[in-house]
């Protein structure tokens, strides 16, 4: 690796507690504590590289160059890292994202890891993972979890402290746990999470009540993690999603990401579990529907599923790792 590059892996996340909603908008400060799995099926590779001859940053997205707004947040996000370091020179960022098109999943979370983790090193900053957390909240607040592997709590922090809001390793989720994507459509989402959010929180009259309630099933999601007991953790799981998604629909207008075959993929995960096989289902700010199982029951899963989806909207994960750094020998673009 040159001394002025970075390059760095990072995969993206899925919160089984979530984050929706911010306190403080400017410095991403979620306004509950929130927790992911890791995935290792959907990751992004990213390399920053240092140069004095640019006069601007570069971003080129797998292989193509970005528009002006894609580069203005990534010159944004990057500002950081130059106010760190005390320098001012610009940066080419080249980013490979690799999500199946068909998961339709959003890859802000492992983006914003990825380029942090390789400006990280770019810049030669030494941070340790939770600062540099710190550092991937203000690109996406789901990328702050996506430094650590296995399961993540993102922290809220307190008042307007930047640096208390970070994430931190639970536990590596190496017992049998694995996740299944149902997708359902890969289409871009006709409302950001990031606007969805903010007018979640400034009109739904269950806000309160959905901080609360996150609160407790963190305390309780925890408590599952810690016994290992998978039927808590899908309960929980499955429980706070619908609770996010309801308070979604008390907004005004209401917000709902839901499509018919949302339900149909819910009501079929809820046949399996019915015939005896734990999975749970959670859901974010798209229509895919997302299954926490067992890895030893994903096959017997998916094979019920088929009757129901085609093979390409089924897409297995293991538990994924958190970044990497990657050597130039590993850089395959
Ligand atoms: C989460 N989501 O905890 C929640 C659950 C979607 C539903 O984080 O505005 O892209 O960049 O902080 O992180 C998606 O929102 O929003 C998200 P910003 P982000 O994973």
């Amino acid at each position: 690796m040159k001394n002025n590059e970075g390059l760095c892996r990072a995969h993206t996340n899925i919160a089984l507690i979530k984050y929706w909603g911010k306190r403080n908008e400017e410095l991403f400060l979620p306004m509950n504590s929130s927790l992911s799995l890791t995935l290792d099926a959907f990751y992004t590779d990213t390399k920053v590289s240092l140069d004095e001859t640019l006069e601007e940053d570069l971003f080129f997205l797998d292989g193509e160059l970005q528009p002006e707004k894609e580069r203005q947040k990534i010159t944004h996000f990057l500002d950081l890292f130059r106010q760190a370091a005390n320098q001012t020179i610009k940066v080419r960022v080249e980013s490979y994202n690799h999500v199946p098109t068909a998961a339709g999943l959003a890859s802000s979370a492992s983006a914003f890891a990825a380029l942090a983790g390789a400006a990280n090193q770019a810049f030669n900053l030494g941070l340790s993972l939770p600062t540099l957390s710190t550092f991937a909240r203000r690109g996406s607040g789901s990328s702050t979890r996506s430094l650590f592997g296995g399961f993540v709590e993102w922290k809220m922090g307190i008042d307007d402290d930047s640096t208390s809001s970070y994430a931190i390793p639970i536990d590596n989720a190496d017992w049998d746990i694995a996740m299944l994507v149902i997708a359902v459509n890969k289409s871009k989402k006709k409302l950001s999470s990031r606007v969805g959010m903010k007018q979640t929180v400034a009109t739904s009259p269950f806000y309160p009540a959905w901080v609360e309630s996150a609160a407790t099933d963190l305390i309780e999601v925890k408590k599952a993690i810690a016994a290992r007991n998978f039927i808590r953790l899908g309960e929980i799981t499955e429980a706070n999603g619908m609770k996010m998604h309801g308070t979604m629909l008390g907004a005004t207008p209401p917000i709902s990401y839901w499509e018919p075959d949302s339900i149909k993929a819910i009501k079929k995960v809820q046949e399996i579990r019915e015939q005896g096989l734990p999975c749970y289902v959670t859901m974010d700010a798209g229509p895919n529907v997302k299954v926490l199982c067992r890895q030893s029951d994903i096959e017997q899963i998916k094979q019920y599923l088929l009757n129901y989806f085609k093979s390409e909207q089924l897409i297995s994960s293991k538990v994924g790792a958190g970044i990497q750094l990657l050597k130039h020998s590993d850089w395959m673009y």
